[in-house]
């Protein structure tokens, strides 16, 4: 029974941002749960290799290549799956960049490509999924939040924003497609070992903060994210909505 309810057998996993880091880490992880993979990302070279690697590990994986910032883009994207017969039952709203600079020089050309990549994307992605899981009156959102959805850092302001708005969107999501069958949850990493983190990862100083302030004593691997998502991609989270669930060694509840 427990086995079946973490199941994503015969489901379809659209994980945006999935050629590397966090995203990558996920919809293996949703792979090896049994779905088939669709990755996302704007490089197909990037996707095609990553495809590749996935695939030799005996995984069902597709790529759709797109940025997800570009209305027009993600529309066409969601036609082709509907053109192919691909009825995407789960969507990972992932992708995301960082770009760190104290607000009073952070020109708002930078402000809104954050804004446009972390959150607004999130809506556009989620609005074309659930316009075709409405209908059926199943599907699984989970967006990717962060630590800073809830706690703010100084330097990375449009970062924070995007990420308090993800929960926020999680919420209204849940609000308006809850009873049409679909649940909308997010997920918070902590500090986690990325190639967005390098350079923190690499700065004594910060490294010691992070290991200082986190209960666990260390930085998060992209691994240990599989396991929330897993949860709220499968039939074990059917009645858990709007949820942020925070994967972060604890730093977010821990002074
Ligand atoms: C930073 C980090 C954070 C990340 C962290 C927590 O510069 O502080 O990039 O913004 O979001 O991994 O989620």
């Amino acid at each position: 029974m427990s086995t079946e309810l973490f199941s994503l057998a015969g489901r379809t996993a659209l994980v945006t941002g999935s050629s590397r880091g966090l995203g990558r880490a996920i919809a293996e992880g949703l792979g090896r749960a049994g779905a088939r993979i669709v990755l996302n990302g704007v490089s197909l070279e990037r996707l095609e290799a990553a495809a590749a690697e996935l695939r030799a590990a005996g995984l069902d994986v597709l790529t759709s290549a797109f940025d997800v910032t570009d209305e027009p883009a993600v529309m066409a994207a969601f036609e082709g799956f509907d053109a192919a017969g691909l009825a995407i039952d789960i969507l990972v709203n992932n992708a995301g960049i960082q770009f760190r600079k104290p607000m009073l020089e952070l020109e708002t050309a930078d402000w809104r490509r954050v804004i446009d990549t972390n959150l607004t994307s999130a809506f556009l992605v989620g609005r074309e999924a659930a316009r075709r899981m409405v209908p059926r009156g199943e599907g699984k959102v989970v967006n990717i939040g962060s630590l800073t959805s809830e706690l703010a850092r100084a330097t990375v302001a449009p970062y924070t924003v995007a990420k308090g708005g993800i929960k926020m969107l999680t919420r209204a999501m849940a609000a308006e497609w809850g009873e049409k069958g679909v649940q909308a949850n997010a997920i918070a990493p902590g500090y986690m070992l990325t190639d967005m983190n390098a350079a923190l990862v690499s700065d004594a100083a910060f490294d010691g903060w992070v290991k200082g302030r986190t209960p666990a004593r260390r930085w998060g691997r992209p691994d240990e994210l599989v396991g929330a998502a897993i949860f709220l991609s499968s039939a074990a989270s059917g009645y858990v909505n709007g949820q942020t669930l925070f994967v972060d060694g604890g730093m977010s509840v821990v002074l």
